[in-house]
């Protein structure tokens, strides 16, 4: 079963809005396999956001995402990565529409509050990054069978 990570960023906990945000990716239908609060370290940045280095954003988004505290969470199900992402909005919260996370609560590229990988393949990568094996947990939900066919 595809899994994705998201990450609800330091602007989402600061401004109240992870209840909020964890509602419609969990109203969707995708389970939540994996969760906790950390503050992400130098070194953990520059790995997830390895394919910006060299972007002039670089710098501010690095020192954003280690400013204060992140929720980390693993998403599962059929299509997780791309129903994160139609959730979530374009990059810029001015493109994206009413109804999307990024559309209904942020104005600024640098400031859109969640985090969810582009790829299956990313998905692999990043969730390695931010989870050990023993923190994704496989469980059922009474719910599963009226879900996913
Ligand atoms: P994504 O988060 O929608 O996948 P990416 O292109 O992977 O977007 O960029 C990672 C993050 O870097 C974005 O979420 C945003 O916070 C920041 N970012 C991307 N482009 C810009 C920019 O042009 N200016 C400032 N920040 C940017
Ligand atoms: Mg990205």
């Amino acid at each position: 079963m595809e899994k994705t990570l998201v990450l609800l960023k330091p602007d989402a906990v600061q401004r109240g809005l992870c209840g909020e945000i964890i509602a419609r990716l969990e109203r969707t239908g995708l389970k939540i396999v994996g969760m906790k609060l950390m503050q992400v370290s130098e070194d953990l940045a520059n790995r997830h956001y390895g394919e910006h280095v060299g972007k002039p954003f670089f710098g501010g988004l690095v020192g954003f995402i280690t400013s204060a505290p992140i929720v980390a969470m693993a998403f599962e199900g059929n299509n997780a990565v791309s129903i994160v992402r139609k959730t979530m909005g374009a990059t810029n919260p001015a493109e994206s529409p009413p109804g999307s996370v990024r559309g209904d609560f942020g104005v600024d590229i640098g400031r859109n509050l969640v985090h969810g990988s582009d790829s299956p393949e990313s998905a692999v990568r990043e969730l390695g990054l931010f989870f050990s094996a023993d923190e994704l947990l496989s469980y059922g939900r009474a719910t599963d069978s009226w879900i996913t066919e």
